[in-house]
């Protein structure tokens, strides 16, 4: 996935047509796209393959089960085309590693989720989200993803991971997250998904989010 935008659109609607149309329109301004249960419930495995063509997919199954159910998950999402896949890290290092064993017989990428952006993400997730870090990048993941509601959490995460791991980070725009605050401090992407496809024009906001973190890089440098 490279860094161009270092913004990732959260696909989560559940028609294929309108996923296509808005893929397409907003193509110039993101770096991948995230498709989840909702999209890919409603459209088939299939819409992988289909906005594979437009951009890297994330293919977010937050996969928390056993190491056998685990590498069997993966082998079907890596199939189907995505590029990468997010896991549950609270599962332990042998569903991780079963996780990142596939992934590397593909050639492709894993995010584990250290802590979730919502409000119940800070009651059982939180107090143990800093040993699932270490635990992902002491097992090779590619990057993690942490809460943009929570920037002072993906610095914490960040100064443990060091420049290691990549980080993405959810929970901008209709969770209450400001993309210019979790660059700040330390995400390489942010992910939105509301905020643009609800958006009258998805394009539009689409940019406006990627303008932000550009002027956001551009200051730090
Ligand atoms: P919006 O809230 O609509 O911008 O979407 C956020 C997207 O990120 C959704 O697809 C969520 O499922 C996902 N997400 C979170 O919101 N919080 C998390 O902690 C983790 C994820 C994720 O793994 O992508």
């Amino acid at each position: 996935m490279e860094k161009n935008t270092c913004l990732i659109l959260a696909l989560d609607v559940t028609d294929r047509e309108e996923a296509l149309r808005i893929a397409e329109d907003v193509l110039e301004f993101v770096d991948a796209i995230k498709v989840g249960y909702p999209l890919i419930l409603a459209a088939g495995l299939e819409i992988i393959g289909e906005l594979a063509e437009f951009a890297p997919i994330i293919a977010d199954l937050k996969v928390a089960d056993i190491p056998n159910t685990n590498r069997l998950i993966c082998e079907q999402v890596f199939e189907a085309g995505a590029d990468s896949v997010i896991v549950q890290g609270f599962t332990g290092r042998d569903s991780l590693d079963a996780c990142l064993e596939v992934a590397s017989g593909y050639r492709k990428d894993v995010f584990v989720v250290s802590e979730m952006s919502h409000p119940g993400g800070a009651e059982f997730l939180q107090p143990v989200a800093e040993a699932i870090a270490k635990m992902a990048a002491e097992a090779g993941a590619f990057g993690l993803v942490a809460p943009a509601t929570r920037p002072e959490r993906v610095k914490k995460i960040r100064n443990i991971i060091g420049d290691e791991l990549a980080i993405i980070s959810p929970g901008v725009g209709a969770q209450g997250g400001k993309a210019s605050d979790v660059i700040t401090a330390g995400a390489d992407w942010v992910i939105v998904g509301r905020s643009i496809y609800n958006a009258e024009s998805p394009k539009e906001v689409a940019r406006e989010v990627a303008e932000e973190i550009e002027a956001e890089l551009r200051r730090e440098s």
